[in-house]
């Protein structure tokens, strides 16, 4: 199951209490103070996974615990700290605490991790009370309180590039040929429910993260399809891939599309609509001879300024050059750059 918000509670352990003791050894009439201390309570902690791609774990845990330290004993010995409790977060979590605008932590890579419930400490024992002229100390700490918090985590997803159009124009079926990526492909529309991930590797050192979301249809932001939630998942992307449909089965003027997409990306914000952008057409194996739809499609992507690629997702005519070509806008986008998160 997919889910990209969660309100959670995050209790660290209470320290443990300071202890009072004294020596007792026979012959020796009165010992000296040595109660140890108590353990401090256990942390809560947020580590981020890439293997993960949801948040889903906090619905069924919506409250997370740590262990209180224990007590301190005598002959100073300290009482046991408290187990952390570690909670594994995808990367492209952002922590905030409930009701915050503030980010407290944003995990932008594998194995980061945050404490987000520090453990009270352990309070003192009698033994360290003691002074020359203060030798039956009975003084110690109760342990302190562990923190707790209401949090609020909200997964958008990071990733170099998103596919961005109407349902049904191949969009998984594209991510799946250039990356490793499986998702459902069928001919319906809102096949894809939730965001796929695929890394694609241009054969050297540098790979690429590709963000496959569900289609948009006219009127998104006002709910119609599976509306524009999803686009928060394309937010943190480099570069956007439309991919338009330019078989004649759609019935569709592709030009209508790319602009009423246009519309929803602009509707949404966040420079959705002027974010670099390739136009790709797909289905060029089914134009049935009307060329006239690839080449509107051609002349649109030049009058954008944007990089265009015809293809078959199906058969995969195309995707090799598309492929270097989504490097090469990375490339230029970032100066040079281009490498994926490990
Ligand atoms: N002929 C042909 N069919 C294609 C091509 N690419 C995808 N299809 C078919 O188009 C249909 C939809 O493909 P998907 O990849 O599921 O489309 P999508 O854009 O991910 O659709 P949603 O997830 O519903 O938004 C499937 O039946 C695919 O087999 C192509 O290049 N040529
Ligand atoms: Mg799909």
């Amino acid at each position: 199951m997919f889910v990209d918000q969660v309100h959670v509670v995050v209790k660290a352990g209470k320290g443990g209490s300071g202890c009072v003791s004294f020596r007792r050894e026979s012959k020796v009439p009165r010992g000296g103070p040595d109660g140890g201390r108590g353990g401090d309570g256990g942390n809560v902690l947020l580590v981020s996974e890439t293997n993960l791609n949801s948040l889903v774990y906090f619905r069924f845990h919506p409250i997370n615990k740590a262990k209180n330290g224990k007590p301190g004993e005598g002959s100073n010995r300290q009482g046991k700290r408290g187990e952390d409790v570690i909670l594994r977060v995808p990367v492209g979590t952002i922590v905030r605490e409930e009701g915050r605008e503030k980010i407290l932590h944003d995990f932008l890579v594998q194995g980061e991790a945050f404490l987000a419930a520090k453990g009270g400490k352990g309070g003192r024992g009698n033994a360290s009370y003691a002074t020359s002229t203060h030798q039956v100390p009975r003084e110690f700490q109760p342990g302190r309180p562990g923190e707790e918090k209401e949090l609020f985590l909200e997964l958008k997803i990071i990733a170099d590039i998103g596919l961005v159009g109407f349902p049904n124009v191949g969009k998984s079926t594209l991510i799946s040929g250039i990356s490793a990526a499986r998702p459902v492909i069928a001919d319906y529309p809102f096949t894809t429910l939730t965001p796929n991930l695929g890394v694609v590797d241009t054969g050297g050192p540098r790979r690429f993260v590709v963000a496959d979301i569900p289609g948009l249809i006219e009127g998104a932001h006002e709910g119609h399809g599976l509306g524009i939630r999803f686009l928060k998942h394309i937010e943190r992307t480099k570069i956007l891939v439309h991919v338009i449909d330019v078989s004649p089965a759609t019935g569709r003027d592709p030009d209508e599309d790319y602009a009423v997409v246009m519309k929803e990306l602009e509707a949404y914000g966040s420079d959705l609509a002027s974010r670099p952008k390739i136009i790709v057409a797909n289905k060029t194996d089914a134009l049935g001879g009307r060329r006239s739809r690839l080449e509107r499609v051609r002349r649109l992507a030049a009058k954008e300024g944007a990089p265009f690629f015809a293809v078959s997702a199906l058969t995969g005519k195309g995707l090799k050059e598309l492929r270097v070509g989504m490097a090469r806008a990375l490339e230029q986008h970032e100066g040079g750059g281009g490498e994926a998160r490990e």
